[in-house]
């Protein structure tokens, strides 16, 4: 060997541990190996072939489930985007935060800077730390200037790195911020942008369909951009806006610098990739490979991008000391808003495997996503049943990483990630659209709300009901059979324990008096 090589080796080995101080005050090593989650917006629990074998084939999530931890009951924090992300990023339930809900792009940041999140905790271990994709959590303080430094944002809670759109792909800007600046922007076409009125002169999707390469279904009828109408106006930055189809490119790309970059010491990279949520645009490579139309087509190009990103560990010889967490911020839905033939182009796919719901909805398929952890040559392959949450991944890091930061929500979950424990979690609160209802082991209770039963734009069931609903997982994962009426026992059980947590005020007690 020669001594480069030894001298190499020695240094990778060391930013293996981290010495740190255990309970009794003992010197210990705990490992530090990298830490990968790639997130995934609006992936059902049936999009992943290692979930749900069917039509679409996706090999290299497969590979992360079915080579890893493959959970089957792994949730998100909410069924919907910005309070998920919030409560992956704290590791509190996003209820405990009342603007914990969908945001426009010029909603301020919803973390607070002094609240304890995941890359800082990381941070703190010695590890560098890195955003790419979507953020949807808000930016400034409430009136940005996009033509400045935007700020506070991903830099402000922990991140030195961040490549972002600061909402979602329907949402203007239709920029990307490296590190709070946009990319690429002409200081003589500044951007302007607002929620509530068009800028005089700008055409619109409602107003100009002649314009349009995507029509809008609901929703999504104000600036165009790229022929595509969006959510919010926006006015120049002509030369700073994103093209569609290579958004997904762009973001691989960013991770893999990042990669490369921090490939000798421990680094934290929360890939936050776009697909499958609207406006789906696969990259011509992938333009009818599914036979789905673009939903499919932007799985498959989202599938393709983590084989990359695996490539590119693997090249760097890092693949063994990573630790990759796979998962998605909420649950499938099909028409989401535009008209992509999501719907008409399904035919046996089902997105959200057995289960009922899907984004927005209170049942199963709007937080029970797929969740996966895979470590080259450290976690034995297996399927696991037990309950683990996003929730818990902040705390269940920091145990991993030696750190003794706990989050508010988060349980010791390390063991279960690692596939060496199925005592998962007993309880957790469920979240949708601010509703909130009660998984305890194998009992799901959804207290009463108003409010549709479906929505009717997206076709989904929300969960709501004029009396409570109670199911039984264990022989009723669809949910089909409320046991509400005939198992009074068990429901008080369950409602006392949801008021135990949520406080009195949060179920009417009229609506509370059992029959
Ligand atoms: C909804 C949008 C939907 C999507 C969602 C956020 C309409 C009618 N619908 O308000 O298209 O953007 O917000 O999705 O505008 S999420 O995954 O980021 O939560
Ligand atoms: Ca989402």
């Amino acid at each position: 060997m020669n001594k480069s090589i030894i001298v190499l080796s020695l240094t990778l080995l060391s930013s293996l541990f981290v010495r740190c101080k255990s309970g009794d005050s003992q010197i210990e090593e705990v490992p530090r190996p990298n830490i990968v989650v790639i997130y995934l917006d609006d992936l059902g629990y049936g999009d992943v072939s290692a979930y749900e074998a069917g039509t679409l084939k996706t090999p290299h999530m497969d590979r992360l489930a079915n080579e890893g931890v493959r959970f089957t009951n792994g949730y998100a924090s909410s069924a919907t985007c910005s309070p998920s992300r919030y409560a992956l990023l704290t590791g509190r339930y996003p209820w405990r935060n009342e603007d914990a809900k969908i945001l426009p792009g010029t909603a301020p940041l919803l973390i607070d800077t002094d609240e304890l999140t995941l890359p800082k905790m990381l941070k703190e271990q010695g590890y560098a730390t890195g955003v790419v994709g979507k953020w949807h959590l808000g930016l400034g303080d409430g009136t940005v200037n996009w033509n400045q430094k935007v700020s506070p944002g991903p830099n402000e809670i922990g991140f030195d790195y961040a490549y972002i759109m600061a909402a979602t792909q329907d949402r203007v800007p239709t920029v990307y911020l490296e590190n709070g600046v946009v990319e690429g922007l002409d200081p003589a076409d500044p951007i302007l942008v607002d929620y509530d009125k068009n800028f005089d002169g700008e055409p619109t999707g409602k107003d100009n369909p002649e314009l349009l390469r995507l029509r809008w279904h609901h929703g999504h009828n104000n600036s165009i951009v790229n022929g595509i109408p969006r959510i919010g106006f926006m006015k120049g930055g002509e030369k700073a806006k994103w093209v569609d189809e290579d958004m997904a490119d762009r973001f691989l790309e960013k991770s893999r610098e990042f990669i490369q970059q921090h490939a000798d010491k421990p680094f934290f990279l929360y890939y936050a990739m776009q697909q499958p949520h609207v406006p789906r645009t696969p990259h011509p490579r992938f333009e009818g490979t599914s036979g789905m139309g673009p939903r499919g087509d932007v799985i498959l190009e989202a599938d393709w991008c983590i084989g990359e990103l695996l490539a590119t560990l693997e090249a760097e010889g890092l693949l063994e000391n990573t630790l990759i967490l796979f998962t998605s911020d909420n649950g499938p839905v099909l028409n989401d808003g535009y008209y992509d033939d999501a719907v008409e182009l399904l035919g046996d796919h089902t997105p959200a495997g057995p289960l009922r719901g899907g984004k927005y909805s209170l049942f199963e398929a709007g937080t029970r996503v797929p969740f996966t952890a895979y470590w080259k040559g450290t976690i034995v392959p297996k399927v696991s049943d037990a309950m683990i949450t996003q929730i818990d991944l902040l705390t269940s890091l920091a145990q991993l990483t030696g750190s003794e930061q706990r989050s508010e929500d988060g349980e010791e979950l390390l063991d279960v990630l690692l596939g060496k424990s199925d005592k998962g979690r007993e309880t957790l609160v469920l979240e949708a659209t601010t509703r909130t209802a009660l998984r305890h082991r194998n009992w799901v209770m959804i207290p009463p709300y108003k409010g549709p039963a479906v929505n009717q734009m997206v076709n989904i069931e929300l969960g709501n009901d004029s009396d409570y609903q109670l199911y039984n997982l264990d022989i009723d994962i669809k949910q089909q059979r409320n046991l509400a009426a005939e198992n009074t026992e068990k429901l008080r059980e369950m409602v006392d324990l949801f008021v135990g947590i949520r406080g009195d005020g949060y179920l009417d007690t009229e609506a509370l008096e059992l029959k």
